[in-house]
């Protein structure tokens, strides 16, 4: 097994973090593919518990080097205080890899994030505000600053400059702002590089090494399938691929090295953020599962809309990720529902359908067609093996699985590490 992706398999905050981590001690090399500090993963370890949101979650086992690799954005002022404060809490960081060609946040494009979404009023993507969306259309548009960039200061004043160009016009005409500097800018991205500069490596030829040499190495995936700005539900997505392939082109790592690929499966369905939900609760049961699984933004605090499980959603990321296999999570929070609400395919204008809509018209008219299971009472944070569950809560993991097309691997039964039930 000598590469394998961990990706969300809804709209994030599956419970990825706590995947990575479990993983985290078999694994040598955990890599961020994609995204930036807009991703939130919770681990808990013992009574401690720690929120990334740029760093990968492997950080946290000792014997794991963590990678950021070139398809990250990385805000340099987040990155060195995220790592200070892991190392003020006993956390080794040192091993970590950041790679020359991965982007930079900059403090404009933070800005043009923030003004975008006011700008937008009721038709705003509810982004995270840190500037993930500009950076990558930089990086798109051929005037992205890179990590390397750091290390030449002149090729960094030639490109910031060129950078502001249009978008102090923008900000000019548009947002009615003033214009940004260039050599603010400047002067504020060197005084990171020398504290950046250990951790900056050729990730790409690191990693392809320690797959030949047999090491383990796991690309954990931020956000989640239905986020992703190619198989997402665009415009209300991020701005990268999540998707597994993102993995291959944000640590340039080909697929044929790759032979697993773990979907991670909240129980039910959350959604930070605007866009489409087609099981979204507006009752007491929603609150109950915002209450009851703790369902707030880790890195903005927003409340997470909540919904019932969705297995249309689930078996679309079995296909456009080509999963082996899922991590269920948070099955502990359902128990308590007399029955439990499954949507197992839409009707969309009258028809029943069985497969996630490519027409956003569509989807955002798909109603759940639900069945329902029976729930059970008993407390499940105990269980250790799948026959400890009670006979509800297997039958629960088991139709969904045979719902969303791959293997049910392991289920988790509450935060912490130990809280998991792994199926062989
Ligand atoms: P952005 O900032 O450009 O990536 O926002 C675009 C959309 O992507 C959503 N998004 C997320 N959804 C779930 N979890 C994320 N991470 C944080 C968490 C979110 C938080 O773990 O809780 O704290 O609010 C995340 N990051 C981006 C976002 O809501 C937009 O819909
Ligand atoms: P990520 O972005 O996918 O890493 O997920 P988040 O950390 O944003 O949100 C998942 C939340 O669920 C965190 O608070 C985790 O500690 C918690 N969590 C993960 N797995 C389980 C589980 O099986 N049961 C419960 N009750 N909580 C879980
Ligand atoms: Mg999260």
């Amino acid at each position: 097994m000598p590469a394998l992706v961990l990706l969300g398999a809804q709209w994030g905050d599956e419970g990825k973090g706590k995947a990575t981590d479990l993983l985290g001690g078999s694994v040598d090399y955990v890599v961020r593919y994609q995204g930036g500090n807009n991703a939130g993963h919770t681990v808990v370890v013992g009574d401690q518990k720690y929120a990334l949101h740029l760093l990968p979650s492997g950080i946290l086992s000792p014997g794991c080097t963590p990678v950021i690799g070139n398809g990250v954005v990385v805000d340099p002022a987040v990155l060195l205080s995220e790592l200070s404060g892991l190392n003020e809490r006993g956390v080794d960081t040192s091993k970590l890899l950041i790679s020359g060609n991965a982007h930079l946040i900059t403090p404009y494009n933070v800005t043009l994030d923030k003004v975008t979404e006011r700008f937008l009023g009721k038709r705003k993507i509810g982004t995270t505000g840190r500037g993930i969306g500009p950076t990558y259309a930089d990086k798109i548009n051929r005037v992205g600053i890179r990590v390397q960039d750091l290390y030449d200061e002149s090729i960094l004043t030639q490109k910031v400059e060129a950078a502001l160009e249009s978008k102090n016009q923008l900000l000019a005409k548009v947002f009615n702002r003033r214009a940004i500097e260039s050599g603010k800018i400047v002067e504020e991205m060197l005084q990171y590089a020398e504290q950046i500069r250990p951790y900056v490596a050729d990730t790409t030829l690191i990693l392809n090494n320690a797959i030949d040499e047999g090491k383990v190495v796991l690309f954990e995936g931020g956000q989640g399938t239905l986020l992703d700005v190619d198989h997402g539900t665009y415009p209300f997505v991020t701005s990268s691929n999540p998707t597994a392939g993102g993995a291959c082109t944000g640590a340039g790592v080909g697929p044929t090295k790759i032979s697993r690929v773990i979907g991670i499966l909240k129980a039910y369905t959350t959604r930070v953020g605007a866009g489409p939900f087609p099981t979204e609760l507006f009752d007491e049961d929603g609150e109950a599962l915002r209450r009851i699984g703790g369902e707030r933004g880790v890195t903005t605090g927003r409340d997470r809309r909540c919904g019932w499980f969705d297995a249309v959603i689930a078996r679309y990321a079995t296909r456009v990720n080509g999963l082996t296999d899922f991590f269920l999570t948070k099955l502990d929070v359902l128990t308590g529902w007399e029955q439990i609400p499954v949507c197992v395919a839409y009707e969309i204008d009258g028809q029943r359908v069985e497969e996630l809509p490519y027409s956003q018209t569509d989807f955002h008219h798909a109603k759940p067609v639900y069945e329902y299971l029976p729930g059970w009472s008993e407390d499940i944070t105990k269980a250790k093996t799948f026959s400890d569950l009670p006979k509800n809560a297997q039958a629960y993991v088991k139709a969904l699985e045979e719902m969303s097309g791959a293997p049910i691997s392991a289920i988790g039964v509450g935060p912490g590490r130990t809280e998991t039930i792994e199926i062989n």
